[in-house]
């Protein structure tokens, strides 16, 4: 069984969407991220870096210590070898699965993460960053766009760096882009869509929510966060 440290967020979904799409046995473990659960000492031993997902898997192959993993793409890597699934054994193969992997770990995610804070929560506007992010992402959207014009999926066949990419293009327009203008990213956003493991994996902990804009107290924990103030 696999503990899955997590909130229903675009770097959480990455991890249900492939515990989904593998069948893996995962039991989940919320960390109330808007309610500083990502502070507290139990979870710094998995999650150094006060930030979820985070996993422990009770059965690690080769058996032994449980062994718990932190950051969404080393856990997809970790859990495309514990499967034997989405990622290559080949050289050649997985490379070409790390390298978007990568892409969308360094790139896409933290780009698109500071365009959703300047254009949706800074508190004052500050057209620069709104721009300069805005931008950014658009500019990566390309880069997907370009590389999905021959092949099906980022890396050829379906693969962790779909399952990485996906939740980051779900909010595109909180990101300022529009679908319609990158065709060939949009025919893979739609088969990955209508893929059922991504359904599930996307609705995974969606009781958790709180409906509606976020709250004060939640700006609060997520905002101004320094070395002082995350150390468990
Ligand atoms: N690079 C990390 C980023 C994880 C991350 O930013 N998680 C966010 C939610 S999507 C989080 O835990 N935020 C808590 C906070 O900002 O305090 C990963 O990919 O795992």
């Amino acid at each position: 069984m696999i503990d899955l440290h997590y909130w229903p967020t675009p770097n959480g979904w990455k991890i249900t969407i492939m515990l989904e799409e593998t069948g893996l046995p995962y039991r989940v473990v919320p960390v109330n991220i808007g309610r500083g659960e990502q502070f507290t000492p139990d979870f710094l031993k998995i999650g150094p870096n006060n930030r979820m997902p985070a996993i422990v898997d009770h059965d690690p192959p080769g058996g032994g210590a449980p062994i718990s993993v932190f950051e969404s793409g080393a856990i997809l890597l970790y859990l495309g070898d514990k499967a034997g699934r989405f990622l290559p054994k080949d050289v050649r193969g997985r490379y070409e699965v790390t390298q978007w992997l990568m892409w969308q770990m360094g790139g896409l995610g933290p780009m698109a993460g500071q365009a959703h804070h300047f254009r949706q929560y800074a508190p004052e506007p500050i057209p620069y960053a709104v721009d300069r992010y805005t931008k950014e992402v658009n500019r990566l959207y390309g880069v997907m766009d370009r590389r999905l014009a021959d092949r099906d999926f980022l890396a050829g066949a379906y693969s962790i760096a779909d399952m990485a990419a996906y939740p980051w293009v779900v909010p595109a327009d909180r990101q300022g882009q529009k679908l319609e203008d990158f065709p060939h990213l949009q025919r893979w956003f739609e088969a990955m869509k209508a893929r059922p493991a991504v359904v599930r994996g996307m609705d995974v902990g969606k009781e958790l929510r709180s409906p509606g804009p976020m709250d004060e107290e939640a700006k609060k924990v997520l905002f101004g966060q320094t070395a002082k103030t995350t150390g468990g």
